[in-house]
């Protein structure tokens, strides 16, 4: 593949598993940057900011790793000084990610802070990282309740049924395959909740 620009600098840090989208630190020096931003590469789109490019105003923004919701985690670097930030579902500015954590019910009893986000799984449901000095962390997020999502998209629609419908009947492994009272078989009990919560959206 031909690189994007060859006007620019930066470094690539990661990419989507699927190798769709690619994250880069971002250094315009025709724009006089002399600090990089945080931002997505993709052949469709090209260089997509994330955000603000950082999380603080004249920090670098580095981005490290994406999930296949689209949701970024990275951090911001300044004179040995990092943060680690989230950027949920690829979508709005980023965020302080011991903010994030906590705005979700999480606890972060590191007195140094989450100072980089080294990356997130590509269901998005674990984020690991590390301090300055105080050694790694893992984050481990657990999806809403969602009575009837037996796709696990966080909504409850015909794909929910179409699986109950595909596998009626069936015995399957607890809470798969459309199985969502986890009785470990797929039948009426399931069809009722799937449809008892119908159209709604869990996130
Ligand atoms: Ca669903
Ligand atoms: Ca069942």
């Amino acid at each position: 593949m031909d690189p994007p620009n060859g006007d620019v600098q930066g470094e690539v840090y990661g990419m989507r598993d699927d190798g769709s989208v690619l994250l880069v630190e971002w250094l315009d020096g025709a724009a006089g940057d002399i600090a990089g931003r945080a931002a997505t590469w993709t052949e469709e789109d090209g260089i997509q900011i994330i955000g603000d490019g950082s999380l603080l105003p004249g920090w670098s923004g580095i981005p490290q790793d994406i999930a296949d919701d689209g949701t970024i985690v990275g951090f911001d670097f300044l004179l040995g000084n990092r943060r680690a930030w989230i950027q949920p579902q690829g979508e709005g500015p980023l965020i302080l990610l011991e903010t994030w954590v906590e705005d979700h019910g999480g606890v972060v009893d590191l007195d140094l802070g989450l100072s980089v986000a080294q990356a997130i799984s590509a269901d998005g449901r674990t984020i690991i990282g590390h301090t300055s000095y105080g050694g790694a962390w893992i984050i481990t997020i657990t999806p809403p309740e969602c009575p009837g999502d037996a796709t696990g998209n966080g909504s409850v629609d015909f794909e929910d049924l179409n699986l109950v419908l595909a596998n009626w009947s069936q015995v399957v492994a607890p809470g798969t395959g459309g199985d969502v009272d986890e009785s470990g078989v797929v039948d009426f009990a399931d069809l009722n909740i799937v449809l008892a919560n119908w159209e709604t959206n869990c996130l």
